[in-house]
């Protein structure tokens, strides 16, 4: 096992096994099974090129075989950082075959993440594009290699330059790999963090499985399923809610789409038949704005599932009429807990509600600001406990300490209430953090960027209300006395190497900032603030 995984006391392990949640197979295993079941049948197609589940099963052996040739053993850390193409699925299978452990981050992430996830977990191996949406990652790649000691391999699907491509590692297993436990670490989910620095997830195989099997029940998912994947899906919600990996589990066709605009999505579902997608707010409303207007057909379509942030009624009223299927409401977080609507639920619960826990042994409670359970109905923090919900991130003992209860329940930060009828509803959020449209910022992360320099004296980022992402980011900055541009600020963030959907939408100069009783900066006197002169503008 990992060390600096907290993970669940016996008791609760014995029981999650007992009740058949945990069935002790590893993803390695859940590969293979399919290939058996599935054989020829396809697994993952790009809409040009596909790959059967034995082909897939067959690869990932042979690139298995060349990860441990290389060097890579099990538990080493590997950041995994691929667009939604076939290889991605080599990738994070041989890894999981061989028990080494992918890092998933995702294609928007610049060198400070990246450097600070290799760092941090000492990766080994960094699994690169050669250039993807114009950006090319052996760049980044050189940056990071300068800055984590540890990093022995970068990996490159396609040119490699001087790096390892990784078509030559397909290579014919000749000896048998270690043996992989589904109790083990599978993989580090990110997390959409509060605080300075990223945090990763250690999930299990039996967890995530378990998570992946729920899903796909909810969800209707078996082998005539036809999943688009549209979002990056290193994502947890397209990885697994339920998802690429949902899709395998089930023996179904995943169809792999370079981005989720309507001109790359919609004539793959109407050539590859896709039955459900997965997509976050603000791209159900683009979406639902082009429906009309293309001439693809959309009918195979029974299921769009919206979630990541919270989608408006308003909106979700008009997915049935103008799209045709049916709206899956999905509530989740890479640390454990997800909600679903379910897919016959009365149409007042699907447009209103973001739905019910997968698993009858997922603990929710709702509390007030001390700890107490709210009455019925009312609103609350949000804490869960679950035979899919982590007991602690990696390496973070005294963030554990805060974002845990002594029992083991997440604090998710979320501000939410229960319907009448169970479905959790969620309102607003208790943790400093800025959604946008479903990519997650943490406030703390980009005040600390910001902070050095020299010309920011103090800053501080709250979410700004806005049409189509749902919210954007505003920094405030209190400047020294040579007050900086806007323009130089945000390049600076970007030298810093900032993923693009951090760096603040907005910058506004302050003077001093507006404090709570006890002598905090009020972010919410900042929220009101901003929303207020937005809504003021001409
Ligand atoms: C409001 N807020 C939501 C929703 C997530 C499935 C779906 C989503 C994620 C995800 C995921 C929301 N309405 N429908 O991992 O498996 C906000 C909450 C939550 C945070 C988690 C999955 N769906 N959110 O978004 O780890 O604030 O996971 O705590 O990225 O997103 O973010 P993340």
């Amino acid at each position: 096992m990992l060390p600096g995984c907290p993970t669940w006391p016996q008791e609760f392990a014995d029981r999650y096994r007992k009740a058949g949640y945990w069935e002790g197979v590893t993803f390695g295993e859940m590969l293979r099974e399919r290939a058996v079941s599935q054989g020829d049948r396809t697994a993952v197609t790009d809409g040009q090129k596909s790959t059967s589940y034995r082909e897939l099963d067959e690869k990932v052996d042979r690139l298995a075989a060349g990860f441990y040739q290389l060097g890579i053993r099990p538990t080493d850390r590997v950041i995994v950082q691929l667009p939604n193409i076939t290889e991605f699925f080599d990738v994070c299978f041989a890894l999981f075959r061989l028990g080494a452990l992918p890092i998933f981050s995702l294609p928007a992430h610049r060198s400070s993440e990246i450097a600070y996830f290799a760092e941090f977990s000492e990766a080994v191996a960094y699994i690169i594009p050669d250039v993807y949406s114009g950006f090319d990652y052996r760049g980044l790649a050189r940056e990071v290699q300068a800055r984590a000691a540890t990093l022995r391999h970068v990996i490159v699907v396609g040119q490699p330059q001087e790096f390892t491509p990784l078509s030559g590692l397909y290579i014919e297993p000749d000896q048998s790999l270690p043996q992989v436990l589904s109790g083990n670490i599978a993989f580090l989910q990110l997390s959409g963090g509060s605080t300075g620095l990223p945090k990763l997830i250690p999930r299990t195989h039996d967890d995530y499985i378990y998570s992946l099997r729920g899903s796909v029940e909810i969800c209707g998912l078996d082998e005539k399923s036809v999943y688009l994947a549209a979002l990056p899906m290193a994502h947890n919600y397209p990885l697994s809610s339920p998802g690429v990996f949902g899709t395998l589990y089930a023996g179904g066709k995943i169809v792999l789409a370079p981005t989720p605009s309507p001109d790359d999505a919609f004539p793959l579902i109407e050539q590859e038949q896709v039955t459900i997608t997965a997509l976050v707010p603000p791209l159900a409303l683009v979406w639902l704005d082009s429906a009309s207007s293309r001439s693809c057909d959309l009918s195979s379509l029974q299921v769009l599932q919206v979630g990541g942030a919270k989608f408006s009624e308003e909106a979700a009223r008009r997915i049935k009429p103008e799209l045709g299927c049916t709206l899956q409401q999905v509530f989740g977080m890479a640390e454990g807990l997800v909600n679903y609507t379910k897919l016959d639920d009365p149409e007042d619960i699907i447009v209103a509600t973001q739905g019910r826990p997968i698993s009858i042994d997922d603990e929710i409670k709702i509390l007030d600001d001390e700890d107490k359970e709210v009455a019925p109905g009312e609103l609350g923090h949000l804490l869960t406990r679950g035979p899919y919900t982590i007991r602690g991130y990696y390496k973070a003992d005294q963030h554990n300490a805060r974002a845990f209860t002594r029992d083991g329940f997440y604090r998710t930060g979320d501000l939410v209430r229960l319907s009448p009828d169970g479905n959790v509803i969620v309102e607003g959020r208790a943790k400093d953090q800025i959604n946008r449209g479903g990519e997650k910022v943490a406030a703390e992360e980009i005040e600390n960027h910001l902070l050095a320099h020299p010309g920011v004296h103090d800053a501080a980022i709250v979410a700004m209300p806005d049409e189509y992402l749902g919210e954007r980011s505003c920094a405030f900055i209190i400047p020294y006395e040579m007050v900086p541009t806007v323009t130089e600020l945000k390049n600076f963030l970007r030298e810093r190497g900032l993923a693009a959907y951090k760096i603040p939408d907005r910058i506004e100069f302050i003077s001093a900032f507006p404090q709570t009783s006890v002598g905090k900066v009020s972010k919410k006197a900042l929220r009101e603030m901003i929303a207020q002169q937005l809504s003021s503008a001409p």
